[in-house]
């Protein structure tokens, strides 16, 4: 077996499925992420991260002794490196989580060991972190100077899974493969090969990095488009909703769906990285940025005149005495992430410049994260019952069977 044993670093939704999923199909798998906590959680069997059906994965392969994780690297024959891409305050990429990672694993690295990159990357970070590992290791030799002849062959490999779907997606979607050179990418296939049901496709390193980014960029674009056209068509009196379904009729027109704005940890990102290596270039791809991020902003103003409206038909009230409901906080619908989603800026901010109560209906959830004050957690029907203005942020699908009840309608998925 060529890969006996693979090391995933990072434990994270991308680490932890890939790892578990290495581990279903027999395979050695040393998990290691700096997080003493989590891997002490997953050493038990549990998961500390929410995705469907990862959970009964990651104890089939602990408690069948497949998967195993350390805070400390440890020898294997490839290496899967899935940590955090953030950006700075100046929407520059933060790679130090990934030169940080290069540098634990390089003591580790023997001849033949495969490292790949998959965490989303702007161009040139495979270099680099090739760079990052040649340093640390100046006995061993690397594609960067040796070529086809290198002790340690590097790749990219950006992973593409949805939230959500990240276990069906893992093993079905296509694979980019960016190796540094040709036998880099035939080793990173044949690893890849292990689960993936898709196809792999071979590319370079920097087309691959730059693939990542274009595919969250598209997205991120035609959201802006979708987003831009909800606030011209309430200027102009028109149903953006109806507009987009009459416009799609079109055989080449298909357009995305306006909302509260962009949530997740990629999409709202990725296009930084282009913008931040070609800034004079890239002039629409931060437009859209721009435009996606105003819009939470564009959507509490409607909140606030939506409070004057009710005011005005209710004088006897004061807005002390308006309540205000969220229907939804997850970054988009049917999940329980509430992390970076704009429904949690436009309630958070509400709460606090809001002088009367704000309610927040949010299925999936149990309870509300501590971050959000003065806010309670209550059921739809509840809502519905005292909410004077409902504010619908999340199509989730037990949303759209219901109808919003009095007050006044903010409905920014067009579902009500
Ligand atoms: N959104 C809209 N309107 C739409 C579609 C989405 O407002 O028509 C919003 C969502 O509500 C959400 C945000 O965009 O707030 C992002 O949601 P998403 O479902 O588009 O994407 P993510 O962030 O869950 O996952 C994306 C995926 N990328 C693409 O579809 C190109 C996924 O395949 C990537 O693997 C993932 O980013 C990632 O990890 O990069």
């Amino acid at each position: 077996m060529e890969f006996k044993t693979v090391s995933v670093v990072g434990l994270g939704y991308i680490g932890l499925p890939t790892a578990a999923v290495f581990a279903s199909r027999k395979r050695k798998v040393i998990g290691v992420d700096v997080n003493r906590q989590a891997v002490e959680v997953i050493n038990r069997g549990d998961i500390h991260i929410v995705e469907p059906d990862l959970d009964m994965v990651v104890h089939a392969a602990v408690t069948e002794g497949y998967l195993r994780a350390t805070t400390v690297p440890e020898a294997a024959d490839a290496f899967l490196i899935a940590v955090p891409t953030p950006f700075k305050g100046d929407h520059e990429p933060d790679l130090s989580y990934i030169e940080s990672a290069s540098k634990a694993i390089a003591p580790v690295l023997k001849k033949g060991d495969l490292v790949i990159l998959e965490s989303t990357s702007p161009v040139g970070a495979t270099e680099q972190m090739a760079a990052w590992l040649a340093e640390a290791r100046p006995d061993l030799s690397f594609p960067q100077t040796h070529g086809e002849d290198s002790d340690i062959r590097v790749a990219h490999c950006p992973e593409r899974v949805l939230p959500g779907h990240v276990l069906r997606e893992l093993v079905q979607n296509d694979r980019v493969i960016g190796g540094m050179t040709a036998k880099c990418s035939e080793a990173a296939v044949r690893l890849y090969k292990i689960f993936v049901e898709g196809e792999c496709v071979i590319t370079n390193a920097r087309t691959a990095e730059m693939c990542k980014l274009t595919e969250n960029s598209f997205r991120d674009v035609n959201i802006a488009f979708a987003n831009e056209l909800s606030i011209i068509c309430d200027k102009l009196d028109i149903n953006v909703w109806e507009l987009i379904k009459l416009a799609n009729r079109h055989p080449r027109v298909n357009i995305l769906q306006p909302g509260p704005g962009v949530g997740g940890h990629c999409i709202a990102v990725d296009p930084w990285f282009i913008v931040s290596k070609t800034p004079e270039e890239a002039q629409l791809i931060r437009v859209a940025r721009e435009v996606n991020d105003s819009k939470p902003r564009w959507v509490m103003n409607k909140v606030k005149e939506a409070v004057i409206e009710f005011l005005q038909d209710n004088p006897e009230r004061t807005e002390k005495e308006v309540t205000i409901a969220c229907f939804g906080l997850a970054f988009k619908p049917d999940i329980d992430d509430l992390r970076e989603s704009p429904a949690m800026i436009i309630t958070k901010e509400l709460a606090a410049s809001h002088s009367g109560t704000v309610i927040v209906v949010e299925p999936n959830v149990s309870e509300l994260p501590r971050e959000i004050v003065g806010v309670t957690l209550v059921d739809f029907d509840r809502a519905i019952e005292i909410a004077d203005v409902q504010l619908l942020l999340v199509d989730h699908s037990s949303f759209k069977s219901k109808i919003p009840g009095r007050g006044v309608v903010v409905d920014t998925r067009g579902i009500w």
